[in-house]
């Protein structure tokens, strides 16, 4: 009625054995062999670093990590639900102490069907009656299965099983119930001819005569499994002598965890700190490794890659000529607009791009600057250079794509998504808007391939030159195109020609004294296509008192209901 007894693992040469080959193998290995309880995946994971074979899902103590007793309390679906992590956290066999099989025959076919597909190596299925009761509360006054009743669930169990090495161990509780030993024998045989791939033996004696005397008489009929839990004391050579195959250690890391857990948190309860205890628990980075952090960082690296790697280098060291009235005791970038620094709009609008990994370069009244969301480096010598020094001291950390602005900058966020989305290794935003480049007083005119006649979509366009001071007077064979607005992106790529580039300027007697335009004409005279995205107005800069104000009136109009502006 049942399938045969499976007695050769069938383990593919050179591949790892399955789990239920491994168990099957522990099962019929000559040597006494060795599981540890488990009760969740950070102690199933903890069992195989300790070097064990395989783990036992304990009943007892997966019932007790819920805070329920081990009466079937916690459903066998919530039990299966906590197998399925710990087989995920450790890749040993897991032989699942399935009580009484949760019900009948039938509870038992569809129990073996879910243990299989969640990778559990093995049940064992003990003859008492469902709801049980632990073996150590009231043993004799639990009652027994009827042995036929529960030899037919082995079977079912055996004739549902697809994987031929899935084992279903038979735990004879008749000593436990005070049944004697021929009792305990005579069950033995009938479960073993109904299927079992092994007999678990239990006691509750504190020596172990009688698992001694049912081996002996037992004489190797099939593997023998024992849970010396109360017979603990016994050297581990009188289980080898007596020939048992398999010992449970059932319980020992939730009395463990248990016995930790009370006394540190009475510790931490009664002295109100956390100091005399940090040194006797594991460290946060432990548990994270018990986690398999560095994976997800790797994972994410490798998947996260595009998103991961966006940054910006904000160079924010000036004080701002023409704003001395304002930036006594702060530096221009943290000038209040619309209720919050300039700096924290340019970083709102970083992050919203998921720009998150952003460089901010200080010089003047660094202390002022508000820290949180960026990484914060200093130009010492603010005081006697200017933008392409206070860069330099951002290059190094750059490797991705990279969005390098002013730090006065306020904008509409598709001006920045634009840019950030460019395909090129190197991109400029341009305002084409006539007001951007009629006013004198400002710099960093841009001269582009073509003029932006905003019927300019999907052609190309090139930067051909940036110049910083004065528009030069307009030429009709060369008018300006725009403005560049202060915002440059390299792609990951073009990091290592911007650094190259950089290498040369900084060969320049006047390298103190160059700017940003300074660097996008040295990019350009080594061959480099800067694409323009053009826009029209949409941002603004804050250089005088005139921009400041024009910025707040700006930062207003952006936010949803209009704040104070104070
Ligand atoms: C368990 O670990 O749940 C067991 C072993 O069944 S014992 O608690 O000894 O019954
Ligand atoms: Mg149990």
């Amino acid at each position: 009625m049942n399938a045969q007894m499976e007695t050769r693992p069938a383990a593919h040469a050179g591949a790892t054995p399955s789990r239920s080959a491994r168990l099957r193998q522990m099962l019929l290995s000559e040597q006494l062999e060795f599981i540890m309880e488990a009760h969740n995946g950070i102690s199933a994971r903890i069992v195989r670093e300790a070097g064990f074979k395989g783990i036992w899902g304990s009943g007892l103590t997966i019932s007790a990590q819920f805070g329920v007793r081990d009466n079937n309390e916690a459903s066998w679906t919530q039990v299966v639900d906590m197998l399925e992590f710990m087989a995920d956290a450790s890749d040993l066999p897991i032989l699942l102490d399935g009580d009484t099989g949760y019900g009948n025959f039938n509870n038992m076919r569809r129990l073996v069907r879910k243990l299989e597909q969640r990778g559990i190596a093995g049940v064992c299925i003990e003859d008492k009656q469902f709801p049980k009761t632990n073996s150590f509360l009231n043993g004799e006054r639990q009652p027994l299965a009827d042995s036929a009743e529960f030899a037919g669930k082995i079977a079912a169990g055996k004739d549902t099983q697809q994987d031929p090495n899935f084992s279903i161990v038979a735990r004879v509780e008749a000593l436990i119930a005070g049944w004697g030993m021929d009792e305990a024998l005579r069950r033995a045989e009938a479960y073993r001819r109904a299927g079992a791939d092994a007999i678990l033996i239990h006691s509750k004696l504190s020596k172990p005569d009688e698992i001694v005397t049912f081996a002996r008489e037992w004489a190797g009929r099939a593997p023998l499994v024992i849970v010396p839990t109360k017979y603990y004391s016994t050297p581990t050579d009188v289980f080898r002598k007596a020939g048992i195959s398999l010992v449970i250690w059932a319980n020992h890391l939730m009395r463990a965890a248990t016995a930790a857990m009370q006394s540190v948190a009475r510790e931490i309860h009664n002295s109100e700190t956390l100091v005399n205890v940090e040194d006797q628990v594991a460290s946060v980075n432990e548990i994270f490794r018990l986690q398999n952090a560095d994976e997800y960082e790797a994972a994410e690296r490798l998947y996260l890659a595009a998103e991961a790697s966006r940054s910006a280098v904000v160079l924010a060291a000036s004080r701002g000529r023409g704003l001395e009235s304002m930036t006594a005791d702060r530096p221009k970038v943290m000038l209040p607009i619309a209720g919050k620094p300039l700096l924290r709009w340019l970083v709102d609008g970083f992050k919203k791009e998921h720009i998150n990994d952003i460089t901010v370069v200080g010089g003047y009244r660094v202390d002022a600057i508000d820290t949180s969301g960026i990484k914060l480096v200093v130009n010492e010598r603010y005081a006697e250079t200017s933008e392409l020094a206070s860069l330099a001291c951002a290059l190094d950390a750059l490797e991705s794509d990279t969005v390098i602005a002013y730090g006065d900058l306020i904008f509409r966020s598709y001006v920045l998504r634009g840019l950030a989305e460019s395909k090129a290794d190197f991109s400029v935003v341009v305002d084409s808007s006539p007001s951007a480049s009629s006013n004198l007083t400002v710099r960093d005119f841009a001269y582009c391939s073509r003029q932006d006649d905003r019927g300019l979509f999907g052609t190309p366009v090139l930067l051909k030159r940036v110049t910083s001071g004065k528009q030069p007077a307009t030429n009709a064979q060369e008018p300006v195109s725009g403005r560049w607005i202060g915002m440059l992106k390299v792609s990951r790529a073009g990091v290592s020609r911007l650094k190259a580039v950089m290498a040369g300027l900084r060969e320049r007697p006047d390298f103190d004294r160059l700017d940003m335009p300074a660097l996008m004409n040295a990019l350009i005279a080594e061959g480099v296509n800067i694409e323009v995205l053009y826009v029209h107005g949409h941002w603004r800069g804050v250089n005088d008192l005139e921009d400041f104000r024009q910025a707040v009136d700006f930062a207003h109009a952006q936010t949803p209901f209009g704040t104070s502006g104070e």
